[in-house]
């Protein structure tokens, strides 16, 4: 038996947006999902847009006893900005309502509720006025962060700020996947800036206030490898790393922005519009934990060619197609569960070892239904195999002293996915899109053996 620590976090996440529905009902406010579907559902995978999703609005009680069902001992969900402060300001009470009942009746049925500020869902009031290309920013998700940490404190003992703050940067402002789709290098890094800044003072916020429980934030996390030992493709690696991972990473647990990093985006003339405080407030509120969302690693080599000035990340690293790679042909990612076992040693070895859990992992795909059997439960053993092979690398890792505490799988019950709405499919439930019917499937019943036996067999 390979055996997890005592008292390991088990269980799944979601998001607002992908999971609650009513995304115009009940005093919400619109985000820029809402708007950009309004203005352009052609780009959404089917018009398949963000108003329905899986209708937890509703279902949330019975769901919780899902979670129960397949032993789930926590739950990360977020929180949705514009429901609780449609203009930024007042609150939605029917919203403090939904929240509050929600986070109770998971904690009534031992799931720990870990809830996140922010998963994409840019306030459409927000982003008229520039989104985080503004300073106004910070101070708006500041006091909605505060706003949370005074009505639901008392129901959460694991907070966190962002969901990989990188995506809505380089989705955003650099490769076109997500609302405002601009291509400009510099309004990105200023983007990222305010976002980290936005961390901060909320996690200052926090420490102020002397809430009960923990704050993190959770990264996305693709390990680079180099396509080889050369100095040119190492080089580009360790770029790729500072600007991808370590940006964040550094100055959330140890209060410091890489100086390579400042240098590299200086000599590019790069560097963000910041205030004089702003180092001096990122010492000071570093988090208590980190979440890592796992699912595919980096491989680079040295550009081909560099543009000056600097126009893309493309100018500091290419990517690199390694031969070798097994793939999920669905989603077109690489599956490489090593890399689970080098973010274990990573944060063991250059983050104090600070308490971690893989925050997200799993593997979407699609037209699951011919995996059904007559039973009418999907055979996702594909899955099975999937979650194996990484929980085989955490556990080295763990075995090694890395300081994990648990485990969380992509997703719960299959959920909407941005522009790709319900192509890929992630749950432990699987999600009928005519009825909300749900059905567990294999591996569903798989993580509830994996729970009672807290481990691999
Ligand atoms: C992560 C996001 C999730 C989720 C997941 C799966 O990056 O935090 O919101 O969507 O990836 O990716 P996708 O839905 O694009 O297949």
């Amino acid at each position: 038996m390979k055996k997890f620590p005592k008292h390991f976090l088990w269980g799944a996440a979601t998001s607002a947006p992908q999971s609650e529905g009513h995304s115009s009902l009940n005093g919400k406010s619109p985000s820029t999902w809402d708007k950009w579907y309004e203005l352009a559902p052609e780009k959404f995978q089917k018009d398949q847009g963000p108003e329905h999703t899986t209708n937890m609005y509703e279902l949330y009680k019975e769901d919780v006893k899902r979670m129960k069902d397949i032993h789930m001992n926590s739950f990360r969900t977020s929180i949705a900005w514009t429901r609780l402060l449609p203009d930024g300001k007042t609150i939605n009470q029917e919203a403090v309502e939904f929240y509050r009942s929600y986070f109770e009746e998971l904690r009534v049925n031992g799931v720990k509720p870990i809830i996140n500020l922010f998963h994409f869902d840019m306030p459409w009031w927000l982003m008229e006025k520039g989104g985080w290309e503004v300073r106004e920013s910070v101070d708006a998700f500041a006091f909605y962060a505060k706003t949370c940490f005074d009505l639901f404190g008392d129901l959460v003992e694991y907070w966190t700020t962002f969901n990989e703050p990188m995506v809505h940067v380089e989705c955003g402002y650099l490769y076109g996947y997500h609302y405002p789709a601009v291509n400009d290098f510099k309004k990105a890094v200023q983007v990222g800036y305010h976002t980290l800044m936005a961390h901060t003072m909320a996690v200052k916020m926090f420490r102020n206030g002397n809430y009960p429980g923990e704050i993190g934030i959770i990264l996305n996390v693709s390990p680079c490898y180099p396509r080889s030992e050369s100095v040119e493709d190492r080089q580009a690696a360790e770029i790729a790393d500072l600007l991808n991972t370590k940006s964040f990473l550094d100055p959330a647990v140890l209060g410091t922005i890489p100086k390579k990093l400042i240098d590299c985006l200086a000599e590019s003339q790069l560097l963000p519009v910041t205030a004089k405080t702003d180092l001096i407030e990122i010492e000071q509120n570093t988090v208590d934990f980190i979440g890592m969302n796992y699912y595919q690693p980096r491989r680079v080599k040295a550009p081909e060619r560099v543009n000056h000035p600097t126009s893309s990340p493309e100018d500091f690293y290419a990517h690199y197609d390694w031969p070798n790679k097994k793939i999920n042909p669905y989603r077109g990612w690489e599956i490489y569960p090593e890399a689970l076992y080098d973010v274990a040693m990573m944060i063991k070895n250059e983050y104090k070892n600070i308490p971690w859990y893989v925050s997200e992992n799993g593997m979407g795909v699609a037209d699951e239904e011919r995996f059904m059997d007559e039973t009418g439960m999907i055979q996702d053993d594909y899955r099975i195999e999937f979650m194996e092979e990484h929980l085989e690398q955490l556990y080295k890792g763990i075995e090694a002293g890395s300081n994990c505490f648990g485990y969380h799988s992509w997703t719960f019950i299959d959920c909407w996915s941005w522009l790709n709405g319900y192509k890929n499919r992630y749950g432990f439930y699987q999600l009928d899109l005519e009825t909300d019917q749900r059905r567990l499937k294999k591996s569903g019943h798989w993580f509830k053996e994996l729970i009672d036996h807290n481990g691999l067999k």
